[in-house]
């Protein structure tokens, strides 16, 4: 099976593969890439600094976020994973509400109730994400196939791990997805490592996306860190799915640069010789070298974005630190139409203890 790339490690391009993307579309794409780069690296440091409480960084892993996210449209939806923010963000999520996610302030849509990095957007049809490995790929399955019931012409798109493929409900949903003709896109961000487990030790398939062959539909390997890549193929499903040809696993090869998460010190099961080779083919260093070549973007138009990008960030953060908990009456809303007497009780005895206090 051939990978598609068409951005090189070193910026060289097959101009014969290239996408149709307008100019402004492909500089926005960078801005993007570049607002999840620094994103992680601000939000590791507030989480080293005390002032969120956990984080999953998904540095490296850039051009998958933007790459798949971009050929959707607003109505579609999608089971995005926690390292995904930058799925959020292409999808018009606003910084702020990220930041707020990880605060768990009042402005957050979810109240501060989710754990952090676990993204939820219901105005964007970002659905909130579940923990367990790989259950987001059936839930994804169940809402492409209602749609396609309902003949609603949407698309699902899921994002999972390599880990996530040794799962039953791998199989389950794929099986489902591939009997059914469901409209839904599984787009598997192999990083090469579940948690310190490496991909070699994960499967004896030559790769991961000759499994969809398995279950009756296309499989497609993907340049992970090549967001036209990317982008292209998930265009492609996207289109395939829209008109009625069903499933697409979409395998993009890219590399986890940072730890599994804030708790975790990579440096323990992998070499820095592997990682100094990932970094060469770094998702971010080889756009910018693109465009460079393609004359949409100078040396000088590189800096002023780095610095708008860096200055939306460091205004964001101010603004969300400013935002108060949310109230712990909220904890109590929500969950029925109308409050039940019991949660009514627990409620009101809580606010007499507090005002006793
Ligand atoms: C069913 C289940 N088992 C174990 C865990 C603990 N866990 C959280 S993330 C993770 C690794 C997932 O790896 P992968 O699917 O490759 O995604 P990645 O984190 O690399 O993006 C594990 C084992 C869990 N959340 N759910």
């Amino acid at each position: 099976m051939e990978m598609l790339q068409i951005v090189r490690a070193d910026g060289e391009y097959d101009s014969k593969l290239e996408p149709n993307l307008r100019d402004e579309d492909l500089r926005k794409m960078y801005r993007q890439m570049l607002t999840v780069r620094r994103f992680n690296e601000r939000m590791l440091l507030l989480q080293r600094q005390g002032r969120i409480g956990f984080f999953i960084e998904s540095t490296g892993e850039e051009a998958c976020q933007i790459g798949s996210a971009i050929p959707l449209t607003r109505s579609d939806w999608v089971y995005e994973g926690y390292r995904d923010p930058g799925m959020c963000l292409a999808r018009g999520v606003p910084l702020k509400a990220l930041v707020d996610q990880l605060m768990a302030n009042a402005d957050d849509p979810n109240k501060g109730r989710q754990m952090g990095v676990h993204w939820g957007y219901k105005d964007w049809n970002m659905v909130s994400l579940s923990s367990p490995v790989a259950c987001r790929l059936s839930q994804a399955v169940g809402t492409a196939y209602a749609a396609k019931i309902k003949k609603d012409n949407i698309v699902c798109l899921t994002s999972f791990g390599d880990g996530a493929t040794s799962q039953g409900e791998f199989h389950s949903a794929m099986n489902f997805a591939g009997v059914f003709k469901v409209p839904v896109i599984f787009f598997c961000e192999n990083n090469q490592y579940a948690i310190s487990l490496p991909v070699r030790r994960q499967t004896a398939s030559e790769n991961i996306a000759v499994k969809a062959e398995a279950y009756g539909f296309e499989g497609v390997l993907v340049d992970g860190n090549d967001v036209l890549a990317v982008y292209k193929a998930t265009k492609a499903a996207v289109d395939k799915a829209r008109s009625g040809g069903g499933p697409t696993l979409i395998e993009a090869v890219t590399y986890r640069l940072g730890g599994h998460s804030s708790s975790d010190d990579p440096t323990k099961y992998r070499h820095s010789d592997e990682l100094e080779l990932w970094k060469t083919r770094d998702p971010i260093k080889r756009f910018r070298v693109y465009l460079m070549k393609k004359g949409l973007l100078t040396e000088q138009e590189d800096r002023k974005v780095q610095d708008e990008v860096e200055t939306e960030l460091v205004t964001t953060i101010k603004e969300s630190e400013k935002v108060p908990r949310p109230a712990v009456s909220s904890m109590f809303t929500d969950v029925y139409a109308e409050m039940p007497w019991h949660i009514r009780e627990e409620a009101d005895e809580l606010t007499r203890e507090r005002s006793q206090q």
